[in-house]
């Protein structure tokens, strides 16, 4: 096995299991032929085939063991009292029910793609070893706009892709659609992916011509049964680029026509386009403010060209001026904040998890909770930018779950960011989770068998931000790996702590942007100069021979003043803020006294080695795990996390060398000096390092 199918393997149950599920799931009965009820169908016999035999074709109640899809209230399914009107348009029932004295399964939705994520939830009991004997499962999406960003360019290059060429193959398309994109679409659809924007926040206009229109449209057609609508970035100066115009000033009134007529253009050719993303004034994009307008201003352009064809914008709070601010954290809130209530209904604001850019830790961004008045969606990072890229084993589950649990106190306690997410805490209906997709042409799709798991989890917690990342860790490892306990027991819990060991040996305490320049590779915490101070390191870390940290508490920038009173309060407390976010929010001497008792330094050398045993660990975990996983792909693992280990020490080790020269104090007892001199780190150069 090489990866390619994911956790949708399919393979044969045990046999002992394999006689009750066999006699459950007999027979399928048959459906009407729409595209995606065809697709549901094909999906379950395939499913079924590979996991406990062929299912023969049955009316319900002509025998038992009869799987009954219906979509709508058919008449298939009257009288069995199904709660259709709580589904909503993409939810799903599965129920156990008796049709003509048969025991059968009836997989229920009031629309067609309800039914498919009812099939792939229903394999899904099966793949992971669940009873399907008795069941009475209703879900419901809690977030309507469940996407995932690509950010790949039409070259190809994926920027921060570290699992290949972008598996959208522009060239050939639209005369050739690889079958790819037909299991690309089954994946995201088993998680309730429906939405994908096909190209790079760092546009080009390009993306907005007929040709690449076209292009796009044969990817329309071929993810429309699987749910999934398609979306482009919007370059906002593409009126001067693709129009022939010579401003792209937003209140301009020729300005406005060419963003109608460009829609209308993609409408036609895309009936159920999705809309745009965009990133403006954000790293040297062009955007409203050239023009002296406002995010208001660009946004709401946009969305009224998209709008009457039912479009959504998404408009990116992730920005930071050309005027350096004295905290770059503190740029995203600082510029919408002011604008709430002012965005068009069919406006998403994209926020990322935290207020710098994907770092292995941040506090949730002080957006969320202070626009009510606003649709607020989340932007996740999927691929591993800062987290050690396909090569080291970090699963983002519980990062993900951190910030949708952090309470934003803004209308009390249990305002929790998932509750902003999901609407639910400002009654918002235009809700979205998006994630910046680590799917590359690799044959396992991620670069990494366990990059997968952080594809799975975002879809799952899109569906459901309040799920749990530790359940969702267990069923991935069952349907990816298999669900003997002696597999899933250990890798789960191999899994659970990878990412805060990589914020040990990486960026522990609340440091952060500690990586390499441009590549973000490895440890690079002596980066100052170039041409802005907040893409350096010293920037973020201030070391000093007196201390270490940012200090964003009311004498310094007080960026903890963008969070609700308790929060931003507790933050600025020494008491009260969780060590994990120490050196976040605040600058202190080498010798502060950590809740251990070690002092700052001690326990920082303590953390970073933390970070490098925990690799240890499952280097040793994975090696006991040979007999239960398929040679290839538990070789791949291997040699991975033998990387992982190397370059955790490296991080380990560089950033000690870098510190002490500040610290000047010795390495606690039993912390080994690090492996080479500091010049030696400083040295290493990465001129290929992908995904830049
Ligand atoms: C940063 C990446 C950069 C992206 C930018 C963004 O380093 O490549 O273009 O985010 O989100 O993390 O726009």
């Amino acid at each position: 096995e090489d990866g390619y199918d994911l956790w949708l393997r399919y393979k044969p149950v045990a046999e002992s299991a394999r006689v009750a599920y066999a006699a459950r799931a007999a027979a399928i009965a048959p459906v009407a032929e729409t595209p995606t009820l065809t697709v549901a169908r094909a999906e379950l016999e395939r499913g079924l085939t590979g996991l406990v035999g062929q299912p023969a074709s049955a009316a319900a109640g002509a025998r038992d063991g009869v799987i009954l899809l219906a979509s709508g209230a058919t008449p298939a399914i009257t009288g069995l009292g199904l709660p259709l009107k709580t589904l909503g348009e993409e939810g799903y029932l599965i129920r156990t029910v008796t049709v003509g004295g048969k025991a059968t399964t009836v997989i229920a939705a009031n629309r067609d793609i309800g039914v498919l994520y009812g099939v792939f939830r229903y394999l899904s009991l099966i793949q992971t070893g669940q009873s399907v004997d008795k069941l009475d499962i209703v879900s419901v999406p809690k977030v309507k706009l469940r996407m995932l960003n690509h950010w790949d360019n039409l070259d190809r290059h994926v920027e921060r892709g570290y699992s290949g060429q972008s598996i959208f193959d522009w060239w050939r398309l639209p005369g050739h659609v690889d079958p790819r994109m037909v299991d690309y679409a089954r994946a995201n659809a088993s998680l309730g992916i429906n939405g994908t924007v096909l190209n790079n926040v760092n546009a080009k206009a390009d993306s907005l011509t007929a040709p690449f229109i076209a292009k796009a449209a044969a990817l329309a057609d071929t993810f429309r049964p699987y749910g999934i609508k398609v979306y482009l970035t919007a370059r906002f100066s593409s009126p001067m680029e693709i129009g022939g115009l010579k401003t792209a000033d937003p209140l301009d009134p020729a300005v406005r026509a060419f963003w109608k007529a460009k829609a209308d253009e993609i409408y036609k050719t895309i009936p159920d386009f999705g809309g745009f993303l965009v990133k403006a004034n954000s790293e040297g994009q062009p955007g409203p403010q050239d023009y002296g307008r406002t995010h208001v201003d660009g946004a709401n352009m946009l969305a009224d060209a998209v709008g009457p064809h039912g479009g959504v914008v998404f408009w990116r709070a992730f920005v930071y001026s050309h005027e350096q601010p004295e905290d770059r954290a503190k740029q995203g809130y600082n510029e919408f904040k002011p604008f709430d209530g002012q965005f068009r209904d069919n406006v998403v604001i994209q926020v990322k998890n935290g207020a710098i850019d994907f770092q292995p830790r941040e506090p949730f961004h002080p957006l969320f909770g202070a626009m009510p008045k606003t649709n607020l969606g989340m932007e996740f990072q999927i691929t591993k930018e800062y987290l050690g890229f396909s090569t080291h084993l970090v699963y983002l589950g519980p990062m993900f779950e951190e910030t949708l649990a952090s309470d934003t106190m803004a209308k009390g306690k249990g305002s929790t960011v998932a509750k902003v997410i999901d609407g639910s805490l400002d009654g918002r209906k235009l809700t979205a989770m998006a994630g910046v997709a680590n799917i590359g042409s690799d044959r396992n799709w991620s670069g990494s068998q366990f990059d997968q798991a952080n594809w799975y989890v975002f879809g799952r917690l899109a569906w459901d931000p309040e799920a749990g990342t530790q359940a969702i860790a267990q069923d991935w490892t069952r349907m990816t790996f298999g669900a003997d306990p002696r597999l899933v027991t250990p890798v789960v819990s191999m899994m659970m702590g990878s990412r805060e060991a990589a914020v040990d040996y990486m960026t522990p305490l609340g440091l952060h942007h500690q990586m390499g320049e441009g590549h973000h590779y490895g440890p690079g915490p002596w980066v100052s100069g170039g041409p802005r101070a907040d893409w350096t390191s010293v920037y973020y870390a201030k070391a000093s021979e007196t201390g270490i940290g940012f200090d964003r508490t009311a004498t310094g920038s007080n960026a903890t003043a963008q969070y609700a009173p308790a929060v931003g309060a507790c933050y600025a407390d020494l008491k009260c803020v969780d060590e994990k976010d120490l050196l976040w929010f605040h600058h202190l001497p080498w010798d502060y006294r950590l809740k251990s008792g070690d002092t700052l330094w001690d326990g920082m050398v303590k953390r970073y080695g933390r970070g490098v045993s925990y690799v240890d660990g499952m280097n040793r975990t994975w090696a006991g795990l040979a007999p239960y996983v398929d040679a290839r792909r538990h070789r791949e693992v291997s040699d991975y996390l033998k990387i992982q280990r190397a370059e955790a020490q490296w991080w380990r080790d560089a950033s000690i060398a870098w510190f002490q020269t500040f610290a000047k104090r010795p390495l606690p007892a039993g912390e080994p000096a690090p492996n080479h001199t500091l010049e030696y780190y400083k040295a290493l150069g990465f001129p290929f390092a992908p995904g830049i």
